[in-house]
């Protein structure tokens, strides 16, 4: 595994302060109704993304996820601008602002979105890993799902051809306790969801994804072992949300001594005690971060602000088309 030096500790602390005060910023411009339909944060569980990235190679390895997906792509390299005008609905955003909040897609940055139906990234993550095992390409999917997802018959039936096929594939479930109102212990006969993985052979195991450091070290084996052609591996990383479901979620499921007592183990705080505490930098070298987050928050709020909304006609773009059509000149 890549060393976790002093570097890697200042760019997970503004890399995860710059996730959680974007998200912030959405949440503020989607009460004014800036931002419509759902929204689905990532509060809480920025420690999953931010050791998975260290693991990765960013120059070929893939990743997908179902809908609570605004920072993973800007972690892989996207435009965080673009990102927030997707949202806005704006024309400059990252599917010229067809897609919206569940549905973050760069081709180009291997982030493959961004999927509203729960479970229905699973195949498609197996399919990109068994399309890179079939070209004969050095790449590894990262395919990420929610704790809802698991009892899904497309995770086993992904899991079963994962492993007949050996596929370069790391499955992610981030499980944060809850289906939308939903807890794990609610619809699970063993709580322990990484023992899923045990039924199809497939190595497994729990990891406390408050913590990049653990999750980097997991992930860096398991990505090591799809690279180097050892097939899946399922990690159940133990997280929590902060916020709720999506927007419209009064909490009734839980108390705010529960939310509070994992507020203790944020990882934004953990990475931050470290660098206090091995003094990697000055008060005022934190100070200057913090900024730097303020101001790109502001400067991707402007540019989606300002941004357009799509023309009409656009609705016609990215769908099928038949060029003969002949009773709707939608191009004109
Ligand atoms: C197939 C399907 N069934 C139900 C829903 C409604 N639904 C949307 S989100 C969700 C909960 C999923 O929870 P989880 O997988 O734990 O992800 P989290 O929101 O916690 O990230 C449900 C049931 C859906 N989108 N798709
Ligand atoms: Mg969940």
């Amino acid at each position: 595994m890549k060393k976790i030096s002093k570097e890697v500790y200042l760019k997970w602390y503004e890399d995860m302060l710059f996730w959680r005060k974007f998200e912030d910023k959405l949440a503020a411009v989607y009460i004014q109704q800036k931002v419509r339909g759902f929204l689905h944060l990532y509060n809480g569980q920025e420690a999953v993304l931010a050791g998975a990235l260290h693991a990765m190679d960013l120059s070929k390895d893939r990743m997908i996820t179902a809908y609570r997906n605004h920072v993973q792509p800007i972690g892989m390299g996207v435009d965080p601008r673009k990102v927030m005008a997707e949202l806005y609905g704006k024309v400059t955003g990252t599917s010229k602002g067809m897609g919206g909040s569940m549905h973050i897609f760069s081709k180009e940055h291997r982030f493959y979105g961004g999927h509203g139906i729960v479970g229905g990234q699973i195949p498609l993550g197996a399919g990109l890993a068994f399309a890179d095992k079939y070209f004969k390409r050095d790449a590894v999917t990262l395919c990420y799902m929610g704790d809802g997802a698991v009892r899904q018959g497309s995770l086993h039936e992904s899991f079963n051809l994962a492993m007949l096929w050996n596929l370069p594939v790391v499955f992610v479930c981030e499980n944060n306790g809850y289906a939308m109102g939903t807890s794990v212990a609610r619809t699970s006969h063993s709580t322990e969801i990484w023992k899923l993985g045990l039924g199809y052979e497939m190595p497994c195991g729990p990891v406390d994804g408050m913590d990049p450091v653990t999750v980097a070290e997991e992930m860096s084996k398991a990505i090591e072992r799809a690279r180097s052609g050892g097939g899946p591996t399922f990690l159940e990383m133990k997280t929590y949300r902060y916020r709720g479901h999506s927007m419209s979620d009064a909490q009734h499921y839980r108390t705010k001594e529960e939310v509070e007592e994992y507020k203790k183990i944020d990882p934004i705080t953990q990475v931050l005690d470290v660098i206090k505490e091995k003094k990697y930098a000055t008060e005022d070298e934190i100070k200057e971060i913090d900024n730097r987050v303020k101001n790109l928050v502001k400067e991707c709020e402007k540019f989606a602000e300002e941004s357009e909304y799509p023309p009409a006609n656009q609705l016609y773009d990215m769908v099928y088309e038949q060029e003969d059509y002949p009773f709707i000149d939608h191009k004109s």
